[in-house]
Parts: structure tokens; sequence; C-alpha cells
């Protein structure tokens, strides 16, 4: 077989797979140029015809006709069928236009702040639990050295169900249970929702988020305390964060102190100190109510209010739009 029959033959065989693997219209194009173009195979490979014998030139240029006629049709066949397809697409789906890019969630800031928090106790050594927010007395009250007749109980009156349980106020509850299914020493945060029966306005909510803290182990001490304190605001504000003691009273904590920020670290002018925490050596009587020896266990508790936190840290002046999901609000953390 003469050498450019060959070549013939074998483009004849290869042009309709190549058409027939294109996907649309462009792609079928290039390779309609590839083989039928002014500079494409077939036209190449017919300049060549002039060169063959004598004798062989008359059945080569049948030849080529043949495949030529073979390659358009192939081509024609495959832009019919792309042609069918692109019409039982839809008019309006323009395929060419750039992707919609999918808008990403994000954590609530109250969320993104209370990871913060755990992150830095996760490096001490504390362990998150969780508990109910509905309870009953003895967990929110009594245990905690608040009877009945103690007058914090008005400072913290929250919702009762019909049945005598009701919302927690502070997520010590958790503690208290943890304690009374485990013996010491424990290192716990409990974060979570809490209740109080309080006029809404702009830095009261009647539902908000704490997350309290308890240590408890021998000869606990309040340099441990401070200690602690210190290293958490240090390391969730910065290393030039200051922090204060000034005593305070808690009914479950003797003594009780409120933990003061340095407003420079927070970034706030005007005031020199920012009550941001609450903290104290857990009350003996705390200890009684969940069967510790008081005389060998020892420990200090803490507790803030997620909210607070976060508008200090973040400037927010309403308590309200954490709980109102505007996203031209949310969408700012
Ligand atoms: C146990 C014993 C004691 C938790 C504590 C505070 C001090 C405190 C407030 C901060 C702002 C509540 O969210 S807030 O309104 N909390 O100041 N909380 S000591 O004391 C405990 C906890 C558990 C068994």
């Amino acid at each position: 077989m003469h050498p450019l029959e060959q070549s013939f033959r074998d483009l004849a065989a290869k042009a309709p797979s190549d058409f027939a693997a294109t996907g649309n219209a462009d792609l079928l194009e290039a390779v309609r140029v590839r083989y039928l173009g002014r500079q494409g195979a077939l036209p190449e490979l017919m300049k060549q015809l002039g060169g063959a014998p004598a004798d062989r030139r008359g059945a080569l240029g049948k030849l080529a006709n043949e495949v030529k006629a073979a390659v358009a049709a192939a081509f024609e066949k495959r832009r019919a069928e792309l042609a069918a397809s692109a019409s039982s697409a839809p008019a309006d789906l323009d395929l060419t236009l750039p992707g919609r890019r999918p808008r990403l969630g994000r954590k609530h800031p109250l969320t993104q702040t209370l990871d913060r928090i755990v992150k830095v106790f996760h490096g001490l050594g504390f362990t998150v639990i969780e508990g109910p927010e509905i309870e009953d007395d003895w967990h929110c009250f009594d245990a905690l050295n608040t009877p009945a007749d103690h007058p914090a109980r008005d400072l913290q009156d929250t919702l009762y169900l019909k049945d005598g349980r009701l919302l927690r106020t502070q997520t010590s509850t958790v503690q208290i249970r943890v304690m009374e299914s485990h013996p010491p020493p424990i290192r716990i945060v409990a974060p979570g929702r809490v209740f109080r029966r309080d006029e809404v306005d702009a830095t009261h909510s009647a539902c908000f988020h704490q997350i309290e803290g308890l240590y408890v182990d021998e000869d606990v001490s309040v340099a441990d305390l401070k200690g602690t304190v210190e290293h958490f605001f240090k390391e969730l504000l910065g290393p030039c964060a200051r922090t204060r003691l000034r005593p305070h009273f808690f009914p479950y904590t003797e003594p009780s102190f409120e933990i003061d920020c340095s407003a420079e670290a927070l970034g706030l002018r005007g005031k020199e100190w920012l009550e941001i925490a609450g903290c104290g050596m857990v009350d003996p009587n705390v200890f009684k109510a969940v069967n510790y020896d008081p005389e060998r266990w020892t420990g200090f508790a803490f507790g803030m209010g997620i909210e607070r936190l976060a508008m200090i840290l973040h400037g927010i002046d309403d308590i309200r739009l954490f709980y109102q999901n505007d996203l031209r609000f949310l969408r700012q953390f």
C-alpha cells in the first residue's frame, strides 16, 4: 500500500472518534480546524497527491475525496448532536457564567467567645461539663449555701415550673451534680444558658450565658485562685492584661471577690478598671452539702457572663443584638 493511502485511511479512522469526544461547540470547532482547516491534516495530505506516481494518482485522489466526505459527515453528525442537547437545556441556563461562591457560615459571636475561654481552661487541665437547664431548688440554691430564706434568692429570682422545678440561675448546679457523683480532685468548667426574672434592657436579659469553674483539691489557696485568674486573662486578652480582686459577697464562696480587669488591656479609655467576673474560695457549707469533708478539701470557684465579656471585647452596647439573628450584626464577627 502506498504510504499516502495508509495516511488517508488512518485519518479516516481517527477523525470520527475525535469529533465524538468533544463536549461543546467550541471544542468541536477546534477539532474541525485541526482536520479540515486550511492547514489541517486532510488538506496537508491532499497537497502530497501531486507527488504520487502517475498510475496511482487517480485512485489516491478518489480515496482522498471519500475520506474528506466521511470526515465532513462525522463533523456534521457531532454538530447536530451537540445542537440537539444544547437546545434541550433551559433557555435561561448560561453555563459560561462564573460560579456562585456559597456563603460560608460562621460561629455565633457568643460561641466564638466561649471557645476562646474554654481553650485557655483546657490548657490548664479543666474539663468542660454540661448539665440540665431545668433544675430543682436543691442544686440551684440549697446546696450552694443559699437556703429558702436567704436574701440572695431575691436577687436571683427565676422562672418556676408548675411542679416546683425551676430554670437554673447559674451553672453552679452542674458543679454540684459533679461533686455529688465524683470524689475530689475536681477541675471543671461548666458553660451554659441561665435564666433570671430580669427586666430586659440593653444590659440585661432574662436568659443569658455563663461559664463557671471549680477546682477542688487539698491545700488550694487564694494564691492558686489569683494565679489562675491572672493567667486566664493574660491568655485571653494578651500579656498586658492586669487583674485585681476586690472583696465581695457570694453565698457559695468565702472569701469572695469581684475580678476587675485593666481597661487599657480591653482597649477602653476613661476608666482604669472594669468589673469582668467573680470568684472565691468554695464555702465549707457547699462541701458539706455534697458530702465532701470540709476539713480536708479546699477549692476555688469563679464565674463570668459570656455576653458581658463578648460585649466588652467587641464594644457591643446592646445585649439584645446577640439574640436577634440579624445578619448585619452577625457577619461582623
Ligand atoms: C460551686 C461553688 C461556687 C461560682 C462563682 C461567681 C463567683 C460569679 C457571676 C459572674 C457574672 C455570675 O454571670 S454572672 O452574673 N458569678 O461572680 N460565680 S464564684 O461559684 C461556685 C460555683 C460552684 C460548687
